[in-house]
C-alpha cells in the first residue's frame, strides 16, 4: 500500500469533525417531513425531497464542493483532488425516508460524507484523488417500489427505464415524478449516468446506522460491514368478485380478502424458519373497494423476503407463486417479482481500511453483516465496497424512535473521514 496516510494527520482530522455541526444539520434535515414523535416522512421525488437536496447543496457549496446530478437525479457533491484526473473515491447514501421513518436512516450517510470531506479540508489535508459524495435516488422504495432505483440504474444492474410505469398510491408514475425533479433541478450541471470514464470510482464507502441491536448489545462503536443479505420483493394481486356483504351467500362468494388470508397462511408455512434467519414480511395491503359492507374483488399485497444465502433465497422465492396459487379457493392471482438483490460480500480492501481507521481512532469495531439492504449492494460489481455502521438505540429503525447519539454519529464520521483520506491518497 503506497503513501499511506501518516497517522500524524489523524488527530487534526478527528478534531476537525464537528459533532455539533453534523447534529445541527441532521436536525435541520429532520424538519423536512417531520412527523410526531421525532419521525420523518420524506418520500423520494417530492417537494420535501427537493427542499432537503437544496439544503444539502447550500452546505456543500459553502464548503467549496461542486454539484451535479445525473439522469436518475442521483446527486453528486465533489471535492477536488490534487490530481483532478484521478478516479474518485465515492461515499454517500440516500435522503429519502420511510413513510413512518426516523431521523437517521440514509440521511446520516450523506451528511457524514459532507462532514468528513469538510473535516479533511478544514484540517488542511489534501487528497490526491477527488472524493465524491452521492445521494442516491429512491433507496427506500416506499413511494415507488422497489428501492435502490438510483443505484441500480447507475451501476448497470437495471436499465434506467425499468420503472417508468411504476405508480405511487396517487397514480403518479415514477417517470413523471423523475422528469419533474429533473426539470426543477435543471439549474444543476448534468453528468453522465454510471461509472463512466473518470467518474468510475476506485472505492465506495457508505456510512449508515446499523438498524439492529448488535453494536449496542455488545457495547461496541463501529460496525465493519462484511456484506449484505439478499432481498426479493413480490407483489401479489388476487382478483375475485364484489358482492353485497349482507345478501350474498358466503358459499357463492369470490372473496379476494379470504383468499389472501389463505395465501398468506400458506406462505407463512413455506417461509417458517426455526432458526429465525429467513425474513418474510407482508407490509402493504390494498383492498378494493375497501368498504365494510362490500366483499372485496381485488387485493394487492407486498412480499419482502430476505436471507443471507443465495440458494435459500432462490428456493423459497421461486416457490412463492405456486404456493399462492395452490392456496386459492375462489379467486385468481398474479405474482410479480419487483426486486431481486443477491446477497453480497464486501472484498477485504474497504472493510480492512474501515477496521484500521476505527482502531487508529481508539474505537471498538465489530465485523458484521447487514440485515438491511443498501445502495452499497449494487456497488460491489463496480469497485471495492464497504460500509460503516454506528449503533441504533434498541436496534430500532424504520420508526420515529430511531436514534443514534451525536457522539456515536461523530465517531462514525471520524472513521469515515480517516477511511476516505486513506483511500483517496492511495
Ligand atoms: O429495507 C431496507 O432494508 C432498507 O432499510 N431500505
Ligand atoms: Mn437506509
Ligand atoms: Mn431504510
Amino acid at each position: 500500500m503506497t503513501d499511506r496516510v501518516p497517522d500524524a494527520s489523524l488527530p487534526a482530522l478527528a478534531a476537525s469533525v464537528d459533532e455539533s455541526r453534523q447534529w445541527a444539520r441532521l436536525m435541520g434535515m429532520a424538519t423536512l417531513g417531520a412527523i410526531p414523535e421525532d419521525g420523518v416522512n420524506r418520500a423520494a421525488l417530492t417537494e420535501l425531497d427537493r427542499q432537503a437536496r437544496r439544503l444539502l447543496i447550500e452546505w456543500a457549496q459553502e464548503a467549496g464542493l461542486t454539484v451535479s446530478i445525473d439522469d436518475m437525479a442521483n446527486l453528486f457533491l465533489r471535492h477536488e483532488g490534487t490530481d483532478p484526473a484521478a478516479e474518485p473515491v465515492l461515499t454517500g447514501s440516500h435522503m429519502d425516508s420511510q413513510p413512518n421513518g426516523g431521523r437517521f436512516d440514509g440521511i446520516w450517510g450523506v451528511v457524514a460524507g459532507l462532514e468528513a470531506v469538510q473535516a479533511i479540508r478544514e484540517a488542511g489535508l489534501t487528497t490526491r484523488r477527488p472524493i465524491e459524495i452521492v445521494a442516491w435516488t429512491n433507496e427506500e422504495g416506499g413511494r415507488f417500489a422497489p428501492g435502490c432505483m438510483g443505484s441500480m440504474a447507475w451501476s448497470g444492474h437495471s436499465a434506467p427505464n425499468t420503472w417508468d410505469a411504476v405508480t405511487d398510491l396517487n397514480g403518479i408514475t415514477f417517470r413523471a415524478a423523475l422528469d419533474e425533479q429533473l426539470a426543477l433541478e435543471a439549474d444543476l450541471p448534468r453528468r453522465p449516468l454510471g461509472p463512466v470514464g473518470p467518474q468510475r470510482p476506485v472505492a465506495y464507502v457508505e456510512a449508515h446506522i446499523e438498524q439492529g441491536p448488535r453494536l449496542e448489545n455488545d457495547l461496541l462503536d463501529i460496525g465493519v460491514v462484511t456484506g449484505i443479505q439478499g432481498s426479493r420483493w413480490f407483489v401479489v394481486d388476487i382478483k375475485g368478485r364484489s358482492d353485497h356483504a349482507g345478501t350474498s351467500p358466503v358459499s357463492l362468494r369470490q372473496d379476494a380478502v379470504q383468499d389472501m388470508v389463505r395465501a398468506i397462511n400458506a406462505l407463512n408455512t413455506l417461509t417458517h424458519d426455526p432458526s429465525d434467519v429467513l425474513r418474510f414480511t407482508v407490509g402493504r395491503i390494498e383492498v378494493h373497494p375497501n368498504t365494510s359492507n362490500s366483499v372485496a374483488d381485488h387485493v394487492r399485497f407486498t412480499i419482502d423476503l430476505r436471507h443471507p444465502e443465495a440458494d435459500i433465497l432462490r428456493e423459497k422465492g421461486d416457490a412463492i407463486a405456486a404456493t399462492v396459487q395452490s392456496a386459492l379457493q375462489h379467486c385468481t392471482a398474479t405474482v410479480t417479482e419487483r426486486f431481486n438483490a443477491l446477497p453480497t460480500a464486501f472484498p477485504a480492501l474497504v472493510p480492512d481500511a474501515v477496521e484500521q481507521a476505527a482502531h487508529a481512532l481508539g474505537l471498538r469495531p465489530l465485523r458484521m453483516p447487514s440485515g438491511a439492504f443498501h445502495d452499497a449492494q449494487f456497488m460491489v460489481p463496480v469497485c471495492p465496497t464497504g460500509m460503516i455502521f454506528v449503533p441504533s438505540k434498541g436496534g430500532i429503525s424504520h420508526h420515529p424512535s430511531e436514534y443514534t447519539s451525536p457522539g456515536q454519529l461523530a465517531a462514525g464520521t471520524r472513521v469515515l473521514a480517516a477511511t476516505l483520506l486513506e483511500l483517496a491518497n492511495r
